[in-house]
Formats: C-alpha cells, sequence, structure tokens
C-alpha cells in the first residue's frame, strides 16, 4: 500500500509536471501569436509607408491597426483610394484636379486660353476667329457690308475692260470688222446692254450680245475717219449705267501718189500732152493741179507756148508729189 501510494503519488506528481508544462506553453504561445499578428502588421504598414507616406496614409494605416489587433491578424481588409497629394499622379488625377501630382499643365490647346502660339486655325477651342463680317448698310463700294455675301446688290452695274479703249486708231483695211466690248458686272443681274454709235456716219441704237458678262458689238467696215460709242447697262432691278463717250479712229491707210506726162516732159508746141495723178489706194483722193489750180485729172491738153509748166498730185493739202514740165 505504501507502494501503491508511492507509485499514485509520482503519477499524480506527473500529471502535476503536465499540467504546468501546458500552462507554461500556453503563456508562452500567446506573446509569440502577438508577435507574428504585428510583424505582419509591420510589413503591410512599412510597404504603405513606402508608396504613400502622407497622412492619408498614416491614417489608413492607424486604422488598420486598431482592426489588426480587433481582428488577430496582419492582412489590410481595404483598398486605399487615389488621393490627391499622395505624389503619385493616380489614374484619376490630371494635372487639373491635381497638380500637386500630376504635373503642372504649361500652355496648350485646350486649356481656354488663347496662348502666344496658338491662334483660331490652330486651336479653335481657345481661341475665338474675329468675325469676318460686321453687318452695315449695303452701299455701293465693292464690298458685301450687310454680309450676305452679295457685293453691291441693288447698285448700278459697273463697267471694265472696254475694248477698244477711247483714243485707240487704227489703219484702214478694207473688209476689215471691229468689235465693241465692255464686260459689266452687277450683282442683281444684267438685263440688255445697247451701244449708241455714229459708224454708219449718224446716231444710231443697237443692242448688244454677250458671253458671259462680256457684251460685245460687231461692225463690219469701217471707212476711214473719227467715230463715237457708248454702251448703256441695265440690270433686273432697272438700275442703268454708261460708259461715257469712247472715240475710235480709223486711219486711212498709206497711199503713193504718182504723177506721169505723157508723151514726155518736153515736147513740142502743138503736141498735146497727158498729165495723169494716181494714188495706191482708193482711200486716197488725187488732186491734179498746174500751177497751183486744180485741173481735170488726167489733163489732155495741147498747152500754150511757154517755158514751163507745173504740175502738183496731192491728196489733200498734207501729201504731194511735185513735177516740173
Ligand atoms: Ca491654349
Ligand atoms: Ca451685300
Ligand atoms: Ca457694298
Ligand atoms: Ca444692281
Amino acid at each position: 500500500m505504501r507502494f501503491k501510494n508511492r507509485k499514485q503519488s509520482s503519477n499524480n506528481f506527473k500529471k502535476g509536471i503536465f499540467a504546468v508544462i501546458l500552462l507554461v506553453a500556453a503563456v508562452l504561445l500567446i506573446p509569440l501569436n502577438t508577435i507574428n499578428t504585428k510583424n505582419n502588421f509591420a510589413e503591410e504598414l512599412n510597404v504603405n509607408s513606402v508608396n504613400t507616406d502622407s497622412l492619408q496614409a498614416k491614417s489608413a494605416a492607424n486604422l488598420f491597426n486598431s482592426q489588426s489587433k480587433s481582428l488577430g491578424y496582419g492582412y489590410l481588409p481595404f483598398v486605399i483610394a487615389a488621393t490627391c497629394g499622395d505624389l503619385t499622379c493616380d489614374t484619376d488625377e490630371d494635372a487639373f484636379s491635381c497638380p500637386e501630382d500630376c504635373a503642372t499643365p504649361g500652355p496648350f490647346c485646350g486649356d481656354n486660353f488663347c496662348d502666344a502660339n496658338e491662334n483660331p486655325n490652330t486651336c479653335p477651342s481657345d481661341c475665338i476667329a474675329p468675325p469676318t463680317c460686321i453687318p452695315s448698310t449695303e452701299i455701293c463700294d465693292g464690298i458685301d457690308n450687310n454680309c450676305d455675301s452679295v457685293v453691291d446688290e441693288g447698285c448700278s452695274p459697273t463697267s471694265s475692260n472696254v475694248n477698244p479703249y477711247s483714243g485707240s486708231q487704227v489703219t484702214y483695211s478694207n473688209g476689215q470688222s471691229y468689235s465693241f466690248k465692255v464686260q459689266w458686272q452687277d450683282s442683281d443681274g444684267i438685263s440688255i446692254v445697247t451701244i449708241a454709235h455714229n459708224f454708219g456716219g449718224s446716231q444710231a441704237t443697237a443692242t448688244a450680245s454677250n458671253s458671259g458678262n462680256i457684251y460685245t458689238f460687231l461692225q463690219p467696215g469701217l471707212s476711214a475717219g473719227s467715230y463715237i460709242w457708248k454702251q448703256t447697262a441695265t440690270d433686273n432691278n432697272g438700275n442703268s449705267a454708261v460708259t461715257g463717250d469712247i472715240s475710235f479712229i480709223v486711219n486711212k491707210a498709206p497711199s503713193t501718189l504718182t504723177l506721169t506726162v505723157a508723151p514726155s516732159n518736153t515736147i513740142t508746141f502743138g503736141t498735146p500732152s497727158t498729165v495723169t495723178c494716181t494714188a495706191s489706194t482708193a482711200q486716197v483722193s488725187p488732186v491734179l493741179k498746174r500751177d497751183g489750180t486744180a485741173v481735170s485729172n488726167p489733163e489732155v491738153a495741147a498747152l500754150d507756148a511757154k517755158t514751163s509748166y507745173s504740175y502738183t498730185c496731192e491728196e489733200k493739202a498734207v501729201r504731194c508729189s511735185n513735177v516740173n514740165r
């Protein structure tokens, strides 16, 4: 019994030792768990501190700290949102919404300011083109004053490119026709163009034909002489304009005067002689004169005996050819 009691005491002692070991182990395990939790938290906190270094991140870390302690483990329970001021230009941030994280914006097209290097063509969103037309009352000045895209509506026609121009001179050419042209402009449209002229020797009026805005009158053949013509245009609103008098001169063609004497320049008394004055062109009328007095052309006569007679072949008084007989 004594032995048995010792054995029971030994067993009780062993049981007591085992219980103590379990208690010590339990006491030791609790701090270890706490240390591991802190180590896990420290790792997460360090990572976030490196990336953020901001009050927001610290607040998040504090929140995490309290939660991790209460939960007993070391993992972040939420995702930190993009924050202006975290020195990271996040995807939902830009130079305007968060200039301290994203680059400070310089002048660029779209900043609602017309910068020095921008203009209405290169950046219409920032630079507004000035109005190209400021409406005013339409006047006859060659400009679209009222900005209706029509120049000088309601005004009289205007002329240009008069051909031949006033004072033009030509040399007569048999059968030659002449065109008298004027270019007319009118925003209301040309209704009719007429020409007044004296090509036939008296005043006459005719209608000019047109090709586009060029109005032409064709005159077939003109004698040598000086003429006056003008065109008058009337638009579809009844407004008229006239070119004014335009002069046109047809000069005679060059002509050669020839004086012939037959049978010779020296004849005996009683011998008939024939003296003729001719011109090379029909535009010239030759005049035969003997001793300054016009005679028939040709003159056929048996002149009285005389030392000499002087014949002259003339075209008016300007050009002449003289010969003595
Ligand atoms: Ca700009
Ligand atoms: Ca206009
Ligand atoms: Ca105008
Ligand atoms: Ca007009």
